[in-house]
């Protein structure tokens, strides 16, 4: 039963502690100066959008690290309220939209998700695989650790009690990495996690990839989708007002497939749409980058080429 099937909820949120470059919090803000809200209602959504996320301060002098962490204390704050907004759409039977902002906030999205339909399963599009633990971490920035929370892998640390590690790894699937660290590949060899790289990509066709990794996570196409896609996933020349550009990625259609064959199934819960940075690169690639994240939404929600 989904009472309010047709409301988009945005969940926009400006904020950036989960990695050092600014200006990813002003990816939400050029997301709907673009005008997304507008778009997804012009495809028949109703469209909630109460303003962009007012997120609760913690100074960088009371919040030092945590062993490699980095603003531990901030990020749990932020990721948590994002938890519950999330969760709170998705009971209603609405399809939360999250504009971030880093890809820590998916440690809030896929929590609240999860809360909801504890059946979801996790479609993670992005050149990183975002699984370290807080002891393979090299660079400390938990917006390369959410996943890894999200399983409950790795060290606790008190500040995090309120993640749940409800997401089983036989429940999440990889398109589109390319650029892993030594110990995320360990991480997801031991745990059996499917990942289809670049190199799948190429050697079986978009079209294929999403099919099996459907076949792995949904066999029976009966399981809510939750779709988390990193701007990154895209190729640099597709989308390069991004933190951490590699190249090597999804094209335009390549990204846009992914979006619309999930659509296709008619199983999508939640989506995110993850580091885009208006402050990298120059005017004309920001707006095609803003462009591309506007677009990649809309084919998630329903938006076809014919
Ligand atoms: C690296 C880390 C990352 C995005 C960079 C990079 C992670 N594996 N994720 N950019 N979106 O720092 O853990
Ligand atoms: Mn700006
Ligand atoms: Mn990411
Ligand atoms: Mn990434």
């Amino acid at each position: 039963f989904i009472p309010d099937p047709k409301t988009v909820a945005i969940v926009g949120c400006p904020f950036s502690g989960g990695q050092h470059r600014v200006g990813v919090d002003e990816g939400p803000i050029h997301l709907v100066n673009a005008g997304l809200t507008n778009q997804l209602t012009e495809l028949g959504w109703n469209v909630q959008f109460d303003g962009h996320h007012q997120f609760e301060e913690i100074s960088a002098a009371s919040d030092p690290p945590i062993g490699k962490l980095r603003n531990p204390r901030l990020v749990s704050k932020v990721t948590e309220a994002v938890a519950k907004t999330v969760g709170a759409y998705a009971k209603k039977g609405q399809l939360p939209v999250t504009l971030g902002g880093d890809h820590s906030l998916a440690l809030g999205t896929i929590s609240g998700t999860l809360s909801a339909h504890p059946d979801a399963c996790v479609f993670w599009i992005d050149a990183h695989a975002d699984i370290n633990t807080a002891e393979t971490t090299d660079s400390g920035n938990i917006h390369g650790m959410p996943v890894s929370f999200l399983l409950g892998l790795g060290p606790k640390f008190a500040e995090f009690a309120w993640v749940k590690p409800a997401l089983k790894t036989s429940r999440i699937v990889y398109i589109g990495l390319r650029d892993i660290d030594a110990g995320e590949k360990r991480i997801l060899k031991e745990n059996n996690i499917k990942a289809f790289s670049m190199h799948e990509v190429d050697k079986y066709g978009i079209g294929k990839v999403v099919e099996m990794a459907l076949d792995h996570v949904n066999p029976n196409r009966n399981l809510p989708i939750h779709l988390s896609f990193d701007v990154d996933a895209l190729d640099p020349s597709v989308a390069p007002s991004t933190g951490t550009p590699v190249r090597g990625g999804l094209t335009f259609r390549e990204g846009h497939y992914i979006c619309e064959a999930l659509h296709e199934t008619g199983l999508l819960v939640a989506l995110d749409l993850m580091e885009v940075n208006p402050s990298l690169a120059d005017a004309a690639s920001v707006k095609q980058t803003v462009a591309v994240g506007c677009s990649l939404v809309r084919a998630a929600l329903g938006e076809t080429l014919l």
